[in-house]
């Protein structure tokens, strides 16, 4: 499996010694064509994991793009969309006194911001706006600021006076995503300049020195209060109005597109990796959930099949044949369902292997006598098989069925199939434990989820219907 984790490192150091190669977005756009490539996943996994690899194909366009994401973050109410909106000049994303007016991410182009720089042409630059990480009963919210933040390339952390032990605790979690993180100390118009001074220094030199750098801690007034003016009226009198001051917003836009400059293609490639890197775990564990949902379902359908075909059959060597036979194809499917192709001469040994282990164990009588039976296949179980049930049933009575006999054949197939996806599942392997250590931690499982009770309760459905 082709994890972009090589790259993602070599990556990281170069953008730590300041030195970053020019090609890092086309080693980025390698490193996720491997990834793809080296998913393999079935048609029918495909289509139960397409949005996930919608995703991670949507991450190319975004490589080609050089789109780059600029997220606000922070408390509720400390101005994440009034900075936003500063930076754009327009009021885009809403901005409310009261908690909670931004419910969902939002995003905009930020026009004005790229074309400034000569380094940054045919950059798209968006900017991002997030709920308030503090958000009473939004855990949604939250989860969504930092599934924000996991995308973004740029964080804006917002906060409006000393930090407090949210915000700092909230700006150590940012840290660990490996994104530049900007520290916005906005509402600066509601302290007087000693005050916002003195501020400001607390913040770069005694709160925040172990995880930003004191240059990209930034004083904003994105929306400044208004303020009352007279007007004087031509006819002597005076009314009253109300004027907001403009906005200080420079500083910030200089430290984003400062960032920008140094690091904005090597962050877009950064980013992508990232995020191809999480897309990739979580494809991988959903595939292996995939699967083994498949092969548990396959498994109990062969463990009730071969046991009602033991059940049935009255002479004693084909009863034993037939079961062994069902066995044998029960792997070969599996090993389809784990895309390593069995031949039946490799599932047949794999079956002799694990009844060995089972015999040595005495937990199945009849294993002796169903090796000295050898593995061949029985016209009575594979007729049973291929759906002759009821017939042979009405024939034999439900008196000549044997419950117990069946009820064995289902549990050691149960067992072996289960033997068999461990096997499977470990790259044709049985591992260090080894086989008899696989097989009887397997048993006690069965044993301690009484699937012999549930076997025999589908048995009988099966018998009967
Ligand atoms: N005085 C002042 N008020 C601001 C400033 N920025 C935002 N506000 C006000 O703070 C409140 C919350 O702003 P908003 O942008 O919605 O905050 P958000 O919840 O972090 O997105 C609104 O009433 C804004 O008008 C600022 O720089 N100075
Ligand atoms: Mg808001």
């Amino acid at each position: 499996m082709t994890m972009p984790t090589e790259e993602l490192s070599s990556l990281l150091e170069e953008l730590e010694e300041g030195a970053v190669r020019d090609d890092a977005v086309s080693m980025a756009r390698a490193s996720l064509e491997s990834t793809l490539e080296g998913l393999k996943l079935s048609p029918e996994e495909e289509g139960l994991l397409a949005s996930e690899v919608a995703q991670l194909r949507g991450l190319f366009s975004k490589l080609e793009a050089k789109t780059i994401e600029i997220a606000a973050f922070g408390m509720v109410s400390r101005g994440k969309s009034s900075v936003l909106n500063a930076l754009l000049g327009r009021e885009v994303f809403e901005v409310g006194a009261t908690h909670g007016t931004t419910v969902s991410r939002v995003e905009e182009e930020w026009r004005r911001g790229a074309g400034e720089r000569p380094g940054l042409e045919g950059a798209r630059l968006i900017l991002v706006d997030t709920p308030g990480i503090d958000e009473v009963g939004g855990e949604g919210r939250e989860a969504l600021a930092l599934d924000a933040a996991r995308r973004a390339d740029i964080i804006l952390f917002i906060v409006s006076g000393d930090l407090q032990r949210g915000e700092l605790e909230a700006l150590s979690a940012l840290r660990e995503v490996q994104k530049p993180i900007i520290l916005v100390f906005n509402q600066i118009d509601r302290y007087p300049e000693v005050d916002r001074e003195a501020i400001h220094a607390k913040i770069k030199d005694e709160r925040v020195a172990h995880l930003i750098r004191p240059d990209d801690v930034v004083m904003t007034s994105a929306r400044p209060d208004p303020y009352q003016v007279k007007i004087l009226k031509a006819d002597g009198t005076a009314e009253i109005a109300w004027e907001r001051p403009a906005p200080v917003i420079e500083p910030l836009k200089t430290r984003i597109l400062d960032v920008l400059e140094r690091e904005g293609k090597a962050l877009v490639a950064l980013n992508t990796l990232l995020i191809a890197g999480d897309l990739h775990s979580e494809i991988v564990a959903r595939k292996v959930r995939i699967r083994d949902e498949a092969a548990n379902q396959m498994i109990w359908n062969f463990a009730v099949a071969t046991g009602a075909a033991v059940g049935l059959n009255p002479i004693p060597i084909a009863d034993v044949a037939g079961g062994l036979a069902l066995d044998v194809g029960m792997i070969v499917a599996l090993g389809r369902v784990y895309g390593l192709p069995l031949t039946r001469r490799t599932a047949a040994s794999l079956v002799r292997d694990m009844m060995l282990a089972l015999g040595a164990m005495g937990a199945v009588g009849i294993a002796t006598r169903l090796l000295a039976s050898g593995v061949r296949s029985s016209l009575a179980g594979v007729t049973i098989l291929s759906g002759g049930l009821a017939a042979p049933l009405t024939l034999l009575g439900y008196a000549a069925f044997s419950l117990a006999q069946a009820a064995t054949a289902s549990t050691t197939s149960y067992v072996l199939g289960h033997g068999a996806k461990t096997y499977l599942r470990q790259g044709c392997q049985w591992g260090p434990r080894g086989i008899k250590t696989v097989i009887q931690e397997i048993l006690a499982q069965a044993q301690a989820d009484s699937v012999v009770d549930r076997l025999k309760v589908d048995l009988k459905k099966k018998l009967k219907g």
